[in-house]
Order: structure tokens, then sequence, then C-alpha cells
């Protein structure tokens, strides 16, 4: 097993909580986060890290687990890990960005397994090196923990299997480049059958957006796929030529239409069916969270109206009853003429994508050609650019989730809200009480709102 683009902290404890209540053996981590200093693209740089190590340690666990994990942050900044390598401080550009409405700053590399790889600056040392047995078959896992950016990824020569998503099987999809997503999971096989030698595993950025955009992070990130025994290797490794470009759509449309569940005897699909909950949501949001947009308009039409395009900061949620049947439509906008994908996460639960296609959903028409057969089950979809996407979940989970686009950016500019979902009538189908030994937030979010009305007062202005 490797993790690749991996240290996903938030993704690894969620699993952690679903194993919760099943048989199996028990693990204890402790995680210590403080800074320490690391070197990238030729500068040095303090970070707030896991057991200082980039990215963070592994869990390896068995389905059935259970899994205790200690954290302790002497730092000064709440945390997640993620893959994309910034040369400044990226709290502080994002917090000036999100003060003057600028775009968040582009990172300046990616990486795999903490490391952006020969085709970066300073990087050819430290490239991360896989190697393989001829005639082996392995299992890869792929984490996007990228903050802004979908990602293709490839290796020279090599097919790609897909096997699984979001810790759910899909038949198998056989291929030579796959499109990920921030928050993606997927399990990967890989036959190690080429000739010995040393092949690029190589990933860079898919432009959903395209038009009008120049700023983006153009480099290559790679790792080395290294065959072990006895030859003499080329000097250079080969590159995956199959590598998309980043402006070219089709790759990542053809792939994502090959997602199904693998729907079979032993793994079998359980869709709701018994809605009592419908939202239509399109990219924007009121302060009263609502199951329908503000208003409907052609929303993918190329000169949509003005005044529907502000978005407003609100604290209010949508209540879900334990066990409850939910289907959500998610519909892209062109609002600003900026249409791209947005990759759509829920926390808690999975769910069930029983639609997806191109311009505006149709509630008469695009529920009759719902899959019911073997829709993936994802915590992450993409929702395509100009396009809308169905989902289908049970409130099984009694908690407090959030689901939100899983770019950063997007999430920072409020593309987000929660789900509470109550607790059943038992104490299984209810939530836990906090441990005694559980300390109390040291800043709460009423403390932080008040640090912004002492600031300036703009934001608290848009709060409810
Ligand atoms: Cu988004």
């Amino acid at each position: 097993m490797m993790g690749i683009f991996s240290g996903f902290l938030k993704l690894m404890l969620l699993y952690g909580m679903f194993l919760w209540l099943a048989q199996g053996k028990v693990h204890y981590h402790e995680f210590v986060l403080k800074e320490a200093n690391f070197t990238r693209l030729c500068e040095t740089k303090s970070m707030l890290v896991v057991n200082d190590s980039f990215p963070g340690p592994v869990i390896r666990v068995t389905k059935g687990d259970t899994v205790y994990v200690n954290v302790q942050n002497q730092g000064n900044n709440g945390l997640t890990i993620h893959g994309s390598w910034y040369k400044g401080d990226v709290n502080k550009e994002v917090n000036e960005d999100l003060e003057t409405g600028n775009v968040t700053p582009q990172s300046n590399a990616y990486t795999i397994n903490g490391q952006p790889g020969d085709l970066c600056p300073c990087s050819n040392e430290s490239t991360y090196r896989w190697q393989v047995e001829h005639g082996k078959t392995y299992l890869l896992r792929l984490v996007s923990a990228v903050m802004n950016v979908e990602i293709y990824f490839a290796i020279a020569q090599h097919n790609l299997t897909v096997v699984g998503m979001s810790g759910s099987y899909v038949k198998p999809i056989l291929t030579d480049v796959v499109m990920i997503s921030p928050g993606q999971t997927m399990d990967v096989l890989v036959t190690a059958n080429q000739p010995l030698g040393r092949y690029y595993m190589a990933a860079r950025q898919y432009d959903s957006i395209r038009q009008g955009v120049k700023n983006y992070d153009k480099e290559n990130v790679t790792a080395i796929l290294e065959y072990k025994g006895d030859y003499t290797p080329s000097v250079s490794p080969s590159f995956p030529n199959n590598l998309p470009t980043y402006a070219d759509f089709s790759p990542a449309i053809e792939f994502m239409k090959r997602i199904r569940s693998l729907a079979n005897k032993d793994h079998p699909i359980n869709v709701p069916q018994n809605i009592t909950t419908r939202m239509n949501i399109s990219g924007i949001y009121t302060a009263d969270f609502p199951d329908n947009p503000p208003s409907f308009f052609n929303f993918t039409e190329d000169d949509s109206p003005d005044d529907t395009t502000l978005s407003v900061q609100g604290t209010k949620v949508r209540m879900l009853n334990y066990n409850e049947e939910v289907e959500i439509v998610f519909q892209g906008t062109n609002l600003l003429d900026v249409s791209m994908d947005h990759p759509m996460h829920l926390h808690g639960n999975s769910f069930y994508v029983i639609g997806s296609g191109y311009g505006v959903f149709d509630i008469e028409t695009d529920p009759k050609d719902y899959n019911f057969d073997d829709p993936p089950k994802l915590n992450t979809v993409t929702l395509p650019k100009n396009g809308c996407v169905a989902i289908r979940f049970k409130a099984s989970n009694p908690g407090v989730w959030l689901w939100h686009c899983h770019y950063e950016r997007h999430l920072s500019w409020s593309m987000s809200s929660v789900f509470i979902v109550k607790n059943g009538e038992t104490p299984e189908t209810s939530i836990r009480e906090p441990p005694p030994y559980l300390p109390p937030c040291k800043d709460s979010f009423t403390s932080r709102l008040l640090q912004y009305e002492n600031s300036d007062g703009n934001r608290l202005n848009k709060i409810d």
C-alpha cells in the first residue's frame, strides 16, 4: 500500500469514525503538531506538521479495526495537510487575498508524497521513488490533497485499473490516465509488466475554466517507478506522453463517465427510494439556507443576470431526521462567465451519484434517466462545468456534517453549508457523549466573531 498526494488528515480520521462500532484490532496513534523546517524548490520554510514529517504519518487499518488518534496541536494554527507547495506563507497570503477579494494564490508546485520531483528546481535528489518487482501487481492508493485544482495522473507505459473510489468498489476502469479532484481517493491496480527500467509517474493540473485564466500552476510533478533487478537504467526515465494538457477537457469527461459501482452480489448497492427531502442547489446560497435557489434562470447561459451573482454569508443549516432519505441536485452555473468543475464533498455520509450531465437540470425529464443499477458510491463528486449532478443518501450518521466544494478557495468564499443529522431513538443510533477528559475549545467561534467585530466589522455585517 502506498499513499500518493498523501497526508490528508481529515479523511483518515473520518475513516476511523466509520469503523468505530465494528470488531477488530485497536490502534492508538499519538499525533504531535508543531513547526518544523522543510526545504523545497530551493527555499526553506517553517510549517506546522504532524510528528515532524511531511506529508504526515500513514495510518494502516483493516476494515473492522478501531482507531484512536490523540492529536496535540502545539502550533498557532488549525490544520489540514495538503499536497500543493507554496514558497511563501500560505496562511498569510490566503488571508490577505480574502481581505482584498483577490483570487487566492497559485501554488508553486504539486507534490507526490511530499516531493515535487525531477522537473522542479532543486528537487531531483529527493524525488519520490517506488521500487517494483517485474510481474507483480500493486495497489496504488491515490489521495488528492491538492488545494484548488483537479489533477491528471499517469504512469509512463503502464496501464491503470481503477477498482475503488471513496472506499467503495467500482467496476474496473482500465485506462492510461485518471482525473482526480481535491478530496477524492482512488484505489488503482498497476501491473509491473514493462521492460526493466525507470518510468515517471506524473501529474499536472486540469483546468476546467480554460478561458481567460493565465496564472495557474503549470509545473509537472513527478515520482519514479523503478524496477528492481540488474540493468543499466537510461539516463532519464520515460515520461507519460499521454498525460493530457491543462485545457484538454475530453479525457476528464470520458473518465468521469466510466465511474460505476461494482454492484454485484457481494457488494450490492442500496439507493434510497423513499425521498422525503429534495434539494436543488445552485452555486448561490442565501442566509436562510433554502431547499431551492432564490431564483431560477438559465444557470448555464452566457450572459446571466447580474443581480443573481451575490452570495451571502450565513449561519443557517439544514436539519435532517435520523435515517431520512435525501436527494440533492447540484447545479453548476456560468455566473460571472467563469463556469468550472466543482468537486462537491459531503462529510459523514457517502452518497450514490444517480445522475449527471450538462446544462440545466430538468426536474421532469432528467429523473427518468437516473441510474439505479450501478451508481457509484462516493463522498466527493465532480460537478461538471455548466452541468448538474444528482445524489441520494440516507442520513444514518447523526452529527454535524459540512458539505462543500473541495476547492479551498471556493470553500473560503462560502460555497458550503451544514447538515445536522438528529439522533435516532436508541443509544446505538445517537452521538456518543464526549469523554469527560475532552478539553473545552480554547478559541470558540463566538470569540472569533468578536475578533472580526473588533477589527473592522465588515465581515460581521454579513452574518445574521
Ligand atoms: Cu467550487
